[in-house]
């Protein structure tokens, strides 16, 4: 967008031009065109931008934890060295999105305090545990499933920076998809206990990963002016429904079976019917009462407190490069 660039904070558009830029702002979202990190915007739309990629960005570095619980006990070398690698890239996305959310003037320090101190949320996906082997499988074809269909419509988010880091991170999660439908089909196609043991992890995480799309649209806070800023491009019911109805086949193809009796096709509407998600649940869990918040958050802030004398060396390092640079510069 071009038209408001250079007014670059709500301050700025006080008072007499910020009607001007307003409807700059909204003509340039109406027209499809990207908000970039020096236009103007409302506090708003930056706040809520804020709040949902912090919320991503934390989800990514925390999902690291029920997967990584399994990298010594992969079945194989080559199980480990594809799950050392995903759980490598959920890093890599953390970093795009905290890395997009500086553009908006929100340092990572900041928002991991705001995490650390329970002030912000994370996906409730990762307070579920991993129980089995088959839990590895099950999340990557379910969660990063549940993900991906979720975050394609993000890559057309109107804030620019989100979106460009979303097609990246999409690209990746498709891989992630993808060998968690083939670690499954190898259980479900190996001995009856391996069977067993993915067709019971498919049980666990089934409901929860319809939980990740959020709370019905009834009861979305955010949804209606996400939706009209253009960053949300799909209710949460609707791109739950689409993620059942992409599921479905794919199970069978499985030979697995999702843990729904309600289940069915439904000719009229197009999609099949599904049972009722257990929203107390959901709540229960986004309020800090799910099977493993106390030991994700716990662990997440002890990694935090390990890492401090790298992050120190990393800085001291940074001036002592910056310092000689600009003794060179002077020499010069
Ligand atoms: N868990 O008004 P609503 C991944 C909160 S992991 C926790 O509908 P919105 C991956 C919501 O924040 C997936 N909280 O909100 C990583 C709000 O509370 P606040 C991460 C949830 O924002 C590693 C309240 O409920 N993906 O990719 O319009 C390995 C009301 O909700 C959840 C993203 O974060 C939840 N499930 O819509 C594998 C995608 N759902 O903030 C995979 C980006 C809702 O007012 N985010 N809440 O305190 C989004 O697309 C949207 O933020 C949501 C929610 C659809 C999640």
């Amino acid at each position: 967008m071009t038209a408001v660039a250079g007014g670059t904070s709500a301050a700025e558009g006080a008072g007499s031009g910020e009607d001007a830029f307003l409807a700059a702002f909204d003509a340039a979202v109406a027209a499809e065109e990207r908000i970039e990190p020096r236009d103007w915007m409302p506090d708003a739309y930056r706040a809520t931008l804020v709040r949902q990629m912090a919320q991503h960005a934390h989800s990514e570095i925390i999902g690291m934890q029920p997967e990584a619980n399994w990298i010594t006990r992969a079945p194989s070398l080559r199980r480990k060295a594809i799950l050392m690698a995903k759980v490598q890239d959920e890093a890599g996305h953390g970093l795009y999105l905290y890395s997009a959310t500086e553009t908006l003037g929100t340092g990572r320090d900041e928002l991991l305090d705001k995490l650390h101190a329970g002030r912000q949320k994370y996906s409730s996906i990762f307070n579920y545990p991993t129980l089995t082997w088959a839990d590895v499988g099950a999340i990557g074809w379910l969660v990063d499933g549940a993900a991906i269909t979720n975050q394609v419509p993000l890559c057309r988010c109107s804030y620019g920076p989100y979106a460009r880091a979303m097609i990246r991170i999409c690209k990746e999660e498709s891989f992630h998809q993808r060998q968690g439908f083939e670690l499954l089909l190898a259980l479900s196609e190996g001995t009856p206990e391996q069977h067993a043991m993915a067709q019971d992890a498919v049980d666990r995480w089934w409901w929860p990963s319809l939980m990740m799309f959020g709370p019905p649209d009834g009861e979305s806070a955010h949804s209606a002016q996400s939706t009209a800023w253009k960053i949300k491009r799909f209710s949460n019911d609707e791109l739950r429904q689409r993620f059942v109805d992409i599921c479905v086949p794919q199970a069978e193809a499985l030979g697995l079976t999702l843990p729904d009796p309600d289940l069915r096709w439904n000719e009229e509407k197009g999609g099949h019917d599904f049972g009722t998600v257990d929203w107390s649940e959901f709540q229960a869990v986004l309020k800090g009462n799910g099977p493993c918040n106390e030991e994700r958050i716990t662990q997440r802030r002890r990694a935090h407190e390990d890492g401090a004398w790298v992050r120190d060396a990393a800085a001291a390092y940074a001036a002592k490069q910056a310092a000689g640079s600009d003794e060179k510069a002077v020499a010069a």
